[in-house]
């Protein structure tokens, strides 16, 4: 049995990201299915409750007012507008519904009105999930008290590569946030993405930081680099796709219980590499055809991935 630790090093995650390719997926799908079913997969759906017009600097988002790509900003939707998302996303087969807002931070009058809302898609049975930016203890646990499940809030990447990707926010305000949340309850999603032009041993820190949470986080979302016109990190080289495959693996084996999550990039990814990923040990999606404001596989690749791989969603 593969048990969880803390005490990870960065040598040591980049050993494990190195290690012969077909002795470190057999390990991960081990290390997997001793606590997760091989043909199962949890499946969540995306809403951007509010769009556009952030003041963060995050050189991949679309979402960035500092980057001119002609997205429309919009305003914080209404919980009747949300709730419907939410009754449709569960008819689709998702079991968790995952709000995301461009803020730096929300403030309290925005808050409560999010709150409202995660109580009211927690009627429909649905776990919860809101990402919107920093929070304050009070505010962690005012959503704990709506009934919020998970908070979303990713590290992005290495501590060592952050500065050239976000100015406007530190890697500790990152870590604050994460842990308001925890004292408050509230289950935490937080992970990275990968493809920014960052090495494997920064890939091997972001898995360390993570890692070095106590507890683990109970979801760690891997995003593979969706590149969008108007955006400072448009034009990269595509990222070896058995690069993101050694990733998840390295982060289903240096977090043995936290479900690892298929992110942002399914679009571009093949069904050989969709295949690989969920055999490494990731076993959540997000479905439908968008994800905040980006394209995402589609319902079609989605039923056709999972009917070859003898997969059913987790209800
Ligand atoms: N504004 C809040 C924040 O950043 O804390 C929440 C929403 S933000 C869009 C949530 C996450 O989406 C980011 O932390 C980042 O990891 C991911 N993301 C945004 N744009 C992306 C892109 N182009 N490709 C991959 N992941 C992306
Ligand atoms: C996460 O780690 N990935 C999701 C969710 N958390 C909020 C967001 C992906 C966003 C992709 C770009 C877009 O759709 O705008
Ligand atoms: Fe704003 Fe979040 Fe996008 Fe950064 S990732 S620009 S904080 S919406």
């Amino acid at each position: 049995m593969h048990e969880p630790r803390y005490d990870w090093t960065i040598d040591e995650v980049l050993a494990v990201i190195e290690r012969p390719f077909h002795d470190l997926l057999a390990d991960a799908h081990g290390c997997h299915v001793e606590r997760f079913r091989a043909h199962e997969i949890e499946a969540a759906k995306l809403l951007s409750i509010k769009t556009g017009g952030c003041p963060e600097d995050c050189a991949y988002c679309p979402q960035s007012a500092h980057h001119d790509n002609g997205l429309k900003a919009e305003p914080l939707m209404k919980t009747a507008e949300i709730l419907e998302a939410a009754k449709e996303a569960k008819a689709e087969g998702a079991t968790r519904f995952c709000m995301g807002a461009a803020w730096r931070e929300p403030s309290d009058k925005q808050l409560d009105q999010v709150a409202e809302s995660v109580s009211a898609v927690a009627e429909l049975g649905m776990e919860t999930c809101v990402t919107l930016g920093m929070l304050t203890d009070d505010q962690a646990g005012r959503l704990a008290n709506a009934g919020l499940d998970f908070y979303n809030h990713n590290l992005d990447t290495a501590p060592d590569f952050y500065g050239e990707i976000i100015t406007t926010r530190t890697y500790q305000e990152r870590i604050d946030t994460l842990g308001a949340c925890r004292d408050a309850g509230i289950a935490l999603c937080t992970g990275g993405i990968v493809g920014m032009g960052e090495t494997r041993r920064q890939r091997a820190s972001l898995l360390t930081q993570l890692a070095q949470l106590d507890p683990h986080p109970e979801s760690v979302p891997i995003n593979l680099l969706i590149q969008v016109e108007g955006t400072p990190m448009n034009g990269l080289p595509e990222f070896p796709p058995l690069e993101l495959v050694r990733t998840i693996a390295a982060a289903r084996l240096v977090m043995p219980t936290s479900v690892v999550r298929l992110s942002a990039g399914r679009a571009s990814m093949s069904e050989e590499l969709h295949a690989l990923c969920l055999h490494a040990g990731a076993s959540s999606i997000f479905l439908g055809e968008r994800l905040l404001t980006a394209d995402n596989a589609g319902e079609d690749a989605d039923q056709a991935i999972l009917e070859q791989l003898d997969t059913a969603l987790k209800v």
